[in-house]
């Protein structure tokens, strides 16, 4: 027995969608079809580690479904659907949280951006964050996720927790036959993190990650926003005063213009030396709305067909329910192994 090719990966609801969930997330969901099989989750069990007003919420769950499908996602071809419909990803998460150590959490950099001087008085759940993504993850023994580049430390922390676990229970998954023939239960997960947009920076802060969680709507491009809004922030987005170099090199201590120029090359499908042969030597006047012109041929498609969806709700959730349908019993069977292995008497 040897793991198949599989591909998983989740969205937060936690706020608008940004032009950096698409270029590191979405956008490259959409070429694992063909060759995985995929399953795309809004994560909304993620999202309420921090406080979430309830009606945000839902309609946050189903514009991240919205954007899966706008940006190409087939529902028939992957499976899409919301976490807490499926309750085996908390329910493994729990064993998770009782194979993984405190310390492990304690390392966790996004979990000391986002806790910051206020550690005592986050959440737990917040804490336990990389515990519930390994349980998402593990649940449907995925063996590829494609992510930004923020993400790479919580992968490796999947990895340790399945290693642990494979190791843990070595001989009760060696008694039951569930393992491979190297006696893995769990697969040792490979991040997808790849290409010019793995991490696409603020518009108003070249050193600050694009985020929903921002609290300046001018920080970032969201994926809702109508071309004259895309255009606005472009021309406002922060830059130095010095006009664009011929080579990639030149961008070295220009954090603001390797942002925009990173957001070109990947909007064109372009490397960065290749937008620079083409604006080297050029100015932001120039520049701006080359890049605003791109951003919202690239994006005002997609824009439509996510307001087209978000005004049909039914659809949106009956595509949810289906796929947690799917989900669950993929779920339900790995669950059902890892009860076993553990020794819980069902
Ligand atoms: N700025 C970014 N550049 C490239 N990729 C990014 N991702 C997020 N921000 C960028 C990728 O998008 C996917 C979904 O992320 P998430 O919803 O799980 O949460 P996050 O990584 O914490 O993203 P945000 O937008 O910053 O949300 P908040 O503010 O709620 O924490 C992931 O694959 C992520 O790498």
């Amino acid at each position: 027995m040897s793991f198949s090719p599989r591909v998983f990966s989740g969205i937060q609801p936690s706020g608008d969608l940004h032009l950096g969930n698409y270029l590191g997330a979405i956008r490259r969901f959409v070429p694992l079809q063909a060759t995985h099989e995929t399953i795309y989750c809004v994560v909304d069990m993620h999202a309420i580690t921090v406080w979430q007003e309830p009606e945000a919420l839902r309609r946050a769950t189903r514009e991240v479904a919205a954007a899966f499908i706008a940006a190409g996602i087939d529902p028939k071809r992957s499976i899409i659907f919301n976490q807490s419909q499926v309750p085996q990803h908390a329910e493994l998460a729990w064993v998770f949280n009782c194979i993984a150590r405190i310390g492990w959490m304690n390392r966790m950099t996004q979990f000391k951006d986002k806790a910051g001087k206020n550690s005592e008085n986050v959440s737990l759940g917040l804490l336990a964050y990389p515990s519930l993504m390994a349980a998402d993850i593990l649940l449907y023994k995925a063996t590829q996720v494609p992510v930004g580049d923020d993400q790479k430390q919580h992968l490796e922390l999947t990895r340790d927790i399945a290693a642990k676990f494979n190791n843990d229970y070595a001989a009760s998954i060696k008694e039951q036959g569930l393992g491979t023939e190297e006696g893995q239960f769990f697969p040792i997960t490979d991040p997808l993190i790849a290409g010019p947009a793995t991490r696409i920076m603020s518009l108003r802060d070249g050193t600050k990650k694009m985020s929903k969680s921002d609290p300046s709507d001018q920080s970032r491009i969201s994926l809702l926003d109508d071309a004259d809004a895309i255009a606005k922030k472009i021309k406002k987005a922060t830059t130095d005063p010095a006009e664009l170099p011929g080579d990639v090199e030149g961008l070295a201590g220009r954090p603001e213009a390797d942002n925009l120029v990173g957001i070109y090359a990947a909007l064109s499908d372009k490397s960065k030396q290749d937008v620079l042969a083409e604006f080297g030597g050029s100015g932001w006047g120039k520049f701006k709305p080359a890049l605003a012109e791109l951003a919202v041929s690239v994006l005002a498609p997609m824009n439509g067909e996510m307001r087209r969806l978000l005004d049909d709700p039914a659809t949106i959730d009956a595509v949810l329910r289906d796929g947690a349908e799917r989900a669950g019993a993929i779920a339900e069977k790995t669950m059902n192994e890892v009860r076993s292995i553990i020794g819980f008497i069902r």
